[in-house]
């Protein structure tokens, strides 16, 4: 696929360029990781950054890096990530990565003159909608994740990520921690839309982001008796879709038993999954997060414990299994104070949504912009930037980035 821009093109009119790769009938956006979508953006992505003169490498983890400027530790870095949640919406991830590019076009324009290397990074799996791991890439970079355990995660398909990113030429024997790659971020920078209404209800078009929301995710099994719709009486069964329902009702109420905590269960899956057959087991996932990390854990003992009495009642029974987790992490504050300094009035947010950034802030000084999203609302076909808003978060980018290089 060939997805041609215009040199010295705005915000909006890359992203225009880009709007039709993974877009479904619904207007939701599905680019997982390495899908033909994402592999269509990364393809794209390259070509945008070797127009601009960039030196392009992916690395053993599959993070593309962009450099103006040779290659260096302790370099300026800023990025985001190119694949989607299924059905998402056009900004979650590329609006970070063609802001960045955009930027170095206005600071080129603006006769700026880096002191130090500048990298433009896109994160593969941020949204861990392939392999269940938000923020992979990242959290492989960073050692966070283990290579074995890495490379044996699976997609619906059965797809193992080890096959998975050995057929987008990356060698899956080579990943895991990579500390040369991370010395080489000296600062990272994130610029995101905002996934929630505060800078609407603010009245403003850019925020300085100070903290990330923790976040884990957790795969519940509940194992019944498979069986006939027809031949098998009421009293006689033990579906597992009758107790996950109930366990499904109780993940709410537990949530809304904690102030300000907030789960979902966004996939649940019945097995084999007919019409006319009593499952055998479904497949639910929660997705759990609140500021407090130890809430979030009394919330999913919580549902835990009530999940294993409602199973019980049905005859059936409940595997509790954590797949992903990510503190509460603050962003660094004395970047976040410069960068402040060079966006004047912009106000503090923090993101109930996870980035790479939240990962990166671990090992090096992280901090992230966000953009105004009228709708308020995100992975979803409505979430939404407007063109002025889109245009202008890179002339602050630049601002920023020039203010740091
Ligand atoms: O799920 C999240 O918080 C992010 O959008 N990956
Ligand atoms: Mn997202
Ligand atoms: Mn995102």
């Amino acid at each position: 696929l060939t997805v041609t821009t215009t040199a010295g093109a705005s915000v909006s009119r890359v992203l225009d360029d880009i709007a039709g790769i993974g877009r479904g009938s619904d207007g939701g956006y599905r680019r997982p990781v390495f899908s033909t979508a994402e592999r269509d953006l990364r393809g794209w992505f390259v070509a945008e950054a070797e127009r601009r003169g960039l030196d392009v490498e992916t690395d053993r983890n599959g993070i593309i890096w962009a450099w103006w400027g040779r290659p260096m530790d302790g370099a300026l870095v800023t990025g985001s990530h190119l694949d989607s949640v299924p059905g998402g919406g056009a900004f979650d991830g590329p609006l970070g990565v063609v802001a960045a590019l955009v930027a170095i076009d206005r600071m080129r324009e603006r006769g700026v003159v880096p002191s130090r290397s500048l990298a433009v990074v896109v994160f593969p799996e941020e949204e861990g909608s392939r392999f269940g791991i938000a923020c992979l890439g990242s959290r492989l970079l960073t050692g966070l994740l283990a290579p074995d355990a890495a490379r044996r995660l699976l997609d619906r398909d059965g797809n193992t990520l080890a096959d998975v990113f050995a057929g987008s030429g990356i060698d899956p024997r080579h990943l895991g921690p990579d500390p040369a790659a991370l010395a080489r971020i000296g600062q990272f920078v994130e610029l995101h839309v905002e996934q929630g209404r505060g800078l609407v209800d603010l009245d403003a078009p850019i925020a300085v982001g100070s903290s990330i929301l923790g976040h884990g995710r957790w795969k519940l099994t509940v194992t019944g008796q498979g069986n006939h719709a027809g031949t098998t009486l009421m009293h006689d069964r033990a579906d597992p879709v009758v107790a996950a329902a109930a366990i499904v009702g109780v993940v709410a109420e537990t949530a809304l038993a904690f102030d300000d905590a907030r789960a979902t269960v966004g996939r649940f899956e019945p097995h084999p999954g007919g019409t006319n057959v009593i499952a055998s087991r479904v497949d639910l996932w929660v997705d759990a997060r609140h500021e407090d990390d130890a809430v979030t854990a009394a919330l999913i003992d919580g549902i835990a414990t009530a999940a294993g009495r409602l199973a019980g009642r049905h005859g059936c029974t409940v595997e509790v299994v954590r797949e992903s987790w990510s503190p509460t992490v603050g962003l660094d504050p004395a970047l976040g104070r410069a960068v402040a300094a060079l966006v004047p009035g912009a106000p503090v947010l923090r993101s109930g949504a996870g980035h790479d950034a939240g990962i990166l802030a671990a090992s090096v000084p992280s901090t992230m912009l966000f953009v105004r999203n009228p709708s308020g609302i995100s992975h979803s076909p409505e979430e939404f930037v407007e063109r002025a808003d889109a245009d202008v978060s890179a002339d602050v980018l630049a601002d920023v980035l020039g203010g740091l290089l």
